[in-house]
């Protein structure tokens, strides 16, 4: 077979199959091609069907309407049975510090070199059709075209997982998703199966309070960390092992949404992450990660107080530090989403010589799941000649043939080993990836090693390691989800795990749920250890003050201060945030200098959840105006509510009053845009407890 790509003859196929390369169809009188059928037949007619006279049977001759049609009929694919609702975005990776010490991949050791990536957030429970902001772990996924192949580095957005085995993904996943006699509730884990399965896994308790903290509602894609989770190993030259944890910090910093929020923007804008995605790099605001790896030995592992090959654990930070070795930039939206987003497949067995496995049971699951279930999303072995799948390397092996074949191998040998043709492809001892040797012993069987049996001093960690709005979060959520649980014994039974991982918290869930008594605790040979706090666990600790990345919306209307709104608009810009004007009608308003000033988002449409601040510029006869409109008093009154800097100047300020907002420091004069800005890079969290009461 030649060395020639497949991926180029893929290419090359589809332009002359779609009459692009050859005989170009020119329309009379203009420059665009042609409308063709797929067979390259130039269609004369596109709008009505062949029919036997006007107003009678349309005949089966039509060959055209039937060719689309058919095509039409066959667009859908399986969506994936997890992680069905996703955003790719295509980018670069870039070293910044060799690892060659401890790794031959390439990738891993040539400093500068950028490499292709196309990566792919997921939402996991709901649908392809469902909302972008449930309570839900995200998928980041990373497909890496090295130079030695196709790296896919297919983490989530929260370091450890539901489940210590691959053999309970099925049942994890089905308890999750809507129930099957009722197909509700969507995206969503607050329904009763859901609790009945974790009530019954403890192993899942660690994860469950990553699940119910603000890192599972969060902002923007492009505000969220990554991590490979498993541990896996990077082997150099010299055969040497280190293991090692990948992790993708946003350089926008963590944030996420309040829960009141994230409910709310599912119904203004379903599409939020997507959108925010999208304009960002249409701006030219690319987003961006630093590629950090956790390196450890088999001797230090040994000393941890914890298995490492258990992924419902994690290396505190402050235990093995972080070492960020590159960097991440995602600069180019796909141009069709089907063919990049929706087929692109992710395995975690696709990695490059230098990079191994570890024995994570639930990795060596993964490793046989991905493949499996690509060929039945996108039905053929060929899978890997999609353009987003292909390797950007040459490849070529004896594969041959299946649906879709769309290579044409030239030559007698399709088998190894040959003696026929000079250039048929060969193994390579040198370049080619060989397995990490490691001697196993001990006795076969369906066991659980009992390093994996301590299931509550992580969880314990990690609540004792948050803020304390955090914390209040995550008890808010415990009840929020168990209020949705109509079995009393799964409510219980999960509050009796709750005490196991700290009795303060099972006391305030608790209560929350309005139980009359505390439920036993639950039964346990393994109780928490008390760990020493990581406060790289946070997301408040780790929020960044800044306005980069992030929007102001200024609420205005007929008659409101004009230099005003210029000021806020340019104190904004130069913070690095996006301004969008809202205003009672999309034309605009006509503001105090008589410059028409059009809207960017109509009031009913654009409430106040989709900025991170806003401003509120009305003059004395817009603000009597609005304080009638339903929208407006839920604008000001939701960013009060969330937490958000707010700017006010006279008729701002009497819009507030109309919604019954009392302003503390987070309101500020509209004038004083130093002050705003300064109060805009963060949420007013000591302003919580007075507007909701929370666990
Ligand atoms: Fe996945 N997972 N998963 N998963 N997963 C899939 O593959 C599976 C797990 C993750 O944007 C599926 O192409 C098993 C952990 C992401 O296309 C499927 C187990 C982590 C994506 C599958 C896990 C992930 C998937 C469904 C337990 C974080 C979306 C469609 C052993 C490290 C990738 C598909 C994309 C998708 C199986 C657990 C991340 C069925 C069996 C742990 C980001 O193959």
């Amino acid at each position: 077979m030649s060395k020639k790509t497949a991926a180029s003859r893929v290419a090359a196929n589809e332009s002359d199959t779609f009459g692009q390369g050859g005989e170009r169809h020119q329309a009379a009188g203009g420059s665009h091609p042609d409308l063709t059928t797929n067979q390259g037949l130039a269609v004369a007619e596109n709008q009505n069907s062949l029919r036997a006279q006007p107003r009678g049977p349309t005949l089966l001759e039509d060959f055209i309407l039937r060719e689309k049609i058919t095509h039409f009929d066959h667009e859908r694919i399986p969506e994936r049975i997890v992680h069905a609702r996703g955003t790719g975005v295509h980018g670069f990776f870039e070293l910044t510090q060799s690892l060659a010490k401890y790794t031959r991949a390439a990738i891993l050791g040539e400093v500068g070199v950028r490499t292709p990536v196309f990566t792919r957030f997921s939402t996991v429970a709901g649908g392809a059709g469902s909302v972008d902001t449930p309570r839900d772990v995200r998928g980041f996924a990373v497909k890496l075209y090295t130079k030695q192949g196709n790296w896919d580095l297919v983490g989530n957005n929260i370091p450890v997982f539901f489940i210590q085995d691959a053999i309970k993904f099925p049942d994890l996943v089905h308890a999750v998703k809507m129930e099957p006699d009722r197909g509700f509730p969507q995206a969503a884990s607050a329904h009763d199966t859901f609790w009945d399965f974790i009530s019954l896994t403890p192993e899942s308790l660690h994860m469950i309070m990553w699940a119910m903290s603000d890192r599972a509602i969060p902002r923007s894609l492009r505000m969220m960390e990554g991590f490979g989770i498993h541990s896996f190993r990077l082997v150099n030259e010299a055969g040497d092992s280190t293991f090692v944890k990948f992790h993708w910090r946003p350089k926008l910093g963590l944030q996420s949404t309040l829960w009141d929020e994230a409910v709310k923007i599912a119904g203004a804008d379903p599409d939020f992450h997507r959108r925010d995605m999208f304009e960002a790099i249409a701006a030219g605001s690319f987003p961006e990660w630093e590629f950090a790896v956790q390196l450890f030995t088999q001797e230090e592992a040994d000393r941890f107080p914890f298995d490492h090959l258990d992924p419902t654990k994690l290396i505190p930070e402050e235990q093995v530090p972080l070492q960020v070795v590159g960097r991440m930039v995602l600069d180019r939206w796909p141009d069709n989403f089907f063919a990049e987003t929706e087929q692109v497949a992710f395995c975690p067995s696709h990695i490059v010589p230098g990079i191994d496995f570890s024995n994570d049971p639930l990795l060596q699951g993964r490793l046989f799941s991905y493949l499996d279930t690509q060929l039945s999303r996108l039905g053929s072995p060929n899978f890997h000649q999609i353009p987003v799948n292909a390797p950007k390397c040459p490849f070529a092996n004896q594969q041959r043939d299946g649906h879709m074949q769309m290579a044409q191998p030239k030559g007698r040998v399709n088998y190894e080993p040959s003696s026929l043709m000079d250039d048929s492809p060969r193994e390579n001892p040198r370049a080619g990836f060989r397995s990490f040797a490691t001697a196993e012993s001990g006795e076969r069987g369906r066991v659980r090693a009992e390093t994996f049996a301590d299931h509550y001093s992580q969880a314990r960690q990690f609540f004792r390691s948050q803020t304390a709005p955090e914390q209040a979060h995550v008890a808010s959520a415990l009840v929020f989800e168990l209020s949705k649980v109509a079995t009393a014994h799964v409510r219980e039974a999960m509050v009796g795990h709750l005490r196991r991982v700290d009795e303060s918290l099972a006391k305030r869930v608790a209560d929350g749920l309005g139980l009359q008594a505390l439920p036993p605790a639950a039964e346990t040979s393994v109780p928490a250890q008390d760990r020493e706090p990581s406060p790289a666990l946070q997301i408040i600790g780790k929020m960044k003050a800044t306005l980069e990345g992030r929007c102001v919306g200024i609420l205005v209307n007929d008659g409101s201060d004009a230099a005003l709104i210029g000021a806020l608009r340019k104190a904004a810009l130069d913070a690095g945030a996006a301004v969008k004007i809202v205003a009672p009608k999309l034309g605009g308003a006509k503001l105090s200098d008589g410059a028409l000033q059009p809207a960017d988002g109509q009031l009913a449409g654009t409430p106040s959840v989709m900025f991170d601040a806003v401003a509120v510029v009305l003059s004395v006869a817009g603000a009597a105006a609005l304080a009638k409109e339903g929208a407006a008093v839920d604008f000001v009154r939701d960013a009060f509510g969330h937490l958000k800097a707010i700017a006010i100047d006279a008729g701002g300020q009497a819009l507030l009053q109309a919604a019954g907002v009392a302003p503390d420091t987070g309101v500020v004069a509209a004038h004083d845009t130093a002050t705003f800005i300064a109060a805009a890079k963060t949420r007013q969290w000591a302003r919580e407890p007075k507007v909701r009461t929370l666990a």
